[in-house]
């Protein structure tokens, strides 16, 4: 059986050399330093201890070791000197890069969607997030037989010969691999359905849903926590939370909403574990409100904000309407408005000040918890109309409902209707909860 953990060599403590290319065809918006920055943050986030750390400028790729024999050279002596037993390269190898380097260092090497795997791998608790992190794993390593062989061969008690395996060895775990994928297709399948009707029922229990998304560490769970009471797991620490947790919370003029805590996005996410866990931030798509949290201390803060629109736009959250008709509101929440300098505050004050769907808080001070929590109370009203209705008495589900909900003006004795006594009842719904109320 294929083991869900190939790359097991990639061990907590173990020293890594962290190399950052900067290729110069692919230039991109965000700083390299930051970026070196995110990798050192990735290896941490699985307990590596990052040894030594560089961004290795790259003029021109080489398909067969991505970096100059020189470049190759300096890595190798510098695992050396640094003791490192780990390359890590912080951008995508072909397999035949990935195994030459291995060859020419004398180290595992691993690339940036293999380290993410890794954390994802460690991180996923529920059933559906294991699976989906599992059947990402596998398509990953199905690209990269011609290094991952030897591992299988092992794990099957077999023995690994000189000169690699033949073809018919190498179509024998691919088909294992595409064996085991497809059981877990199923599997996935199966948990979603269930998880389907979850939703659906909660569809009709009627509270709307506000999602918190944002790239990793950018304190959604710290805001969370602030506005539940609750204590979700929130560190320095990227990719913390993997699997989204939900809370009720009150806000100003509703009684109960939903707030849902997901998967921080990051920059280059592998497409595996994009399409694995499109499932479960479709959750994202259901929401009423989406809050998007933005470490605005951050200096990539603004590239940081492209990718997470990515993300959304691919998930269909932006430019569409959701199942009820209506689009959903993106809203902007600054997060770590603490840790600005004063002059940036007081420059980023004016552009908040001018847009109403910016909020400049901090999820750790408790600075425009507040108005963050009046202005979503205001969106999930807004547009609320005025509704006189006339309700069986005996009917105390949809009174109490509407009593939890909306805002009653008044509610009197109704006379005698075909059926017994009647309330009259005077309230404002929004259209949302005016839909959800005649569904009751
Ligand atoms: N100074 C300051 N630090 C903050 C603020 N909000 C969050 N942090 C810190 O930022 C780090 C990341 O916070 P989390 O809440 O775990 O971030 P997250 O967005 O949930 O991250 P992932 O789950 O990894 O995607 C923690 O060390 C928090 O204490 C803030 O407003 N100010
Ligand atoms: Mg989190």
């Amino acid at each position: 059986m294929v083991d869900d953990d190939i790359e097991g060599e990639v061990t907590r403590g173990a020293r890594a050399l962290v190399v950052c290319p900067d290729i110069r065809a692919q230039r991109r918006d965000d700083d390299p330093d930051a970026r070196l920055e995110e990798a050192k943050g990735l290896a941490l986030a699985i307990g590596i201890i990052v040894a030594e750390a560089f961004i290795i400028p790259v003029r021109e790729v080489r398909p067969n070791t991505l970096f100059g024999e020189g470049q190759v050279q300096r890595i190798a002596t510098d695992c050396e000197l640094h003791e490192a037993e780990l390359v890590i390269v912080d951008g995508a190898l072909s397999p035949i890069q990935q195994r030459n380097l291995e060859e020419k260092i004398g180290r595992k090497v691993i690339d940036r969607t293999g380290l993410i795997l890794e954390i994802f791998g460690e991180r996923a608790a529920t059933a559906e997030g294991r699976l989906q992190v599992e059947l990402a794993h596998l398509d990953y390593q199905a690209s990269r037989l011609v290094r991952s062989w030897t591992h299988l061969e092992r794990q099957r008690g077999g023995f690994g010969f000189l000169g690699g395996p033949g073809e018919t060895q190498i179509e024998a775990d691919r088909r294992l691999i595409r064996d085991r994928m497809a059981k877990l297709r199923r599997e996935l399948e199966q948990v979603r359905k269930t998880r389907e009707l979850h939703r659906k029922r909660r569809g009709r229990a009627p509270w709307p849903v506000i999602a918190l998304v944002g790239y990793t560490n950018a304190g959604k769970s710290t805001l969370f926590n602030r506005l539940t009471g609750a204590d979700v797991m929130a560190e320095d620490l990227l990719f913390a939370t993997l699997d989204p947790t939900m809370r009720a919370i009150t806000l100003p003029g509703v009684e109960k909403a939903i707030l849902s805590d997901t998967v921080g996005f990051i920059s280059d996410l592998p497409t595996q574990l994009v399409a694995a866990f499109r499932a479960t931030l479709e959750e994202v798509t259901a929401a009423d409100i989406v809050l998007h949290v933005r470490d605005i201390a951050n200096p990539d803060s603004a590239s940081q904000k492209k990718q997470v629109l990515q993300v959304l736009s691919d998930l269909g959250v932006i430019d569409e309407e959701d199942g009820e008709g209506e689009p959903t509101t993106i809203l902007e929440v600054w997060n770590k408005w603490d840790l600005l300098d004063d002059e940036l505050r007081e420059e980023l004050s004016g552009v908040a000040a001018n847009d109403e769907k910016v909020m400049p808080i901090s999820a750790v001070t408790g600075e425009g918890i507040e108005q963050l929590r009046e202005k979503l109370g205001a969106v999930l009203t807004e547009g609320a109309r005025r509704h006189s209705l006339m309700i069986p008495a005996s009917d105390g589900a949809r009174i109490a409902w509407l009593h939890a909900h909306g805002e009653v003006l008044s509610d009197n004795d109704g006379g005698q209707g075909a059926e017994g006594p009647m309330r009259h009842i005077e309230v404002r719904l929004t259209e949302k909860e005016w839909g959800r109320f005649e569904t009751l």
